[in-house]
């Protein structure tokens, strides 16, 4: 199977959902490594008790290659083949990015390349769109302009709040999030792709 890593930040409910499909019985994958770098995140105890076999926090450091690499080795230590990241709020370094092309994953909340950013869904609801969604895309560089994997539409009906809006992306991803990495990670397998 796919071994899979999950950066996370907070609660990680895309983690969570990850970690679920994984032991569905037609999964490619296995969550492996859970890495967070923020030591409060409540994913972190979640992790555990979902019993991912390796659970850590690596908090930044002032220098962001040095704080890469840290994380950088904790995956090949455990023959990563696919990071997924999972509400993790950190800009990764063209190093780190390049070590791991097109092995590193993200969900976002918007249709991409609209709404880019940390607020992609207060800004998507105060610009008055009718439309928005969410996106799996690869990691590239420059934040959340890597190629789209996979995205759903979803419409905003009037009088939408946020926390609703929230939600609905929410559920959306975690559907097109699992899907996509078991895709991807049957994909890795079958072609053997080279580490
Ligand atoms: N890194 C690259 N390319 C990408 N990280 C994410 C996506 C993505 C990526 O496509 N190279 C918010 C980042 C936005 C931010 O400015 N973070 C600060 C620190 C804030 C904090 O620690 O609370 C920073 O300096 O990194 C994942 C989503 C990134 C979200």
């Amino acid at each position: 199977k796919c071994r899979v890593a999950v950066l996370i930040s907070s609660i990680g409910s895309n983690m969570r959902a990850l970690i679920e499909a994984s032991r569905e019985f037609d999964s490619h994958f296995e969550v492996m490594v859970v890495i967070s770098n923020e030591p409060a995140a409540s994913g972190l105890e979640a992790a555990r008790e979902a019993g991912v076999p390796f659970v850590c926090c690596i908090p930044h450091t002032e220098d962001r290659v040095h704080g890469d690499m840290r994380m950088h080795k904790i995956l090949e230590a455990h023959a990563i083949d696919l990071i997924c990241c999972s509400g993790f709020m950190r800009i990764l370094s063209k190093e780190f990015v390049s070590h791991w092309h097109h092995r590193i994953v993200n969900v976002h909340p918007a249709l991409l390349p609209a709404f880019k950013g940390s607020h992609a869904i207060r800004d998507a609801l105060e610009a008055g769109v009718h439309m928005t969604g969410c996106t799996v895309h690869y990691i590239e560089e420059e934040v959340d302009a890597g190629e789209i994997i996979e995205q759903t539409r979803i419409e905003i009906p009037p009088g939408t709040t946020l926390e609703r809006l929230r939600e609905m992306i929410q559920a959306e991803e975690h559907v097109i999030y699992t899907h996509a990495v078991n895709e991807l990670a049957r994909k890795m397998m079958e072609h053997d792709f080279p580490r």
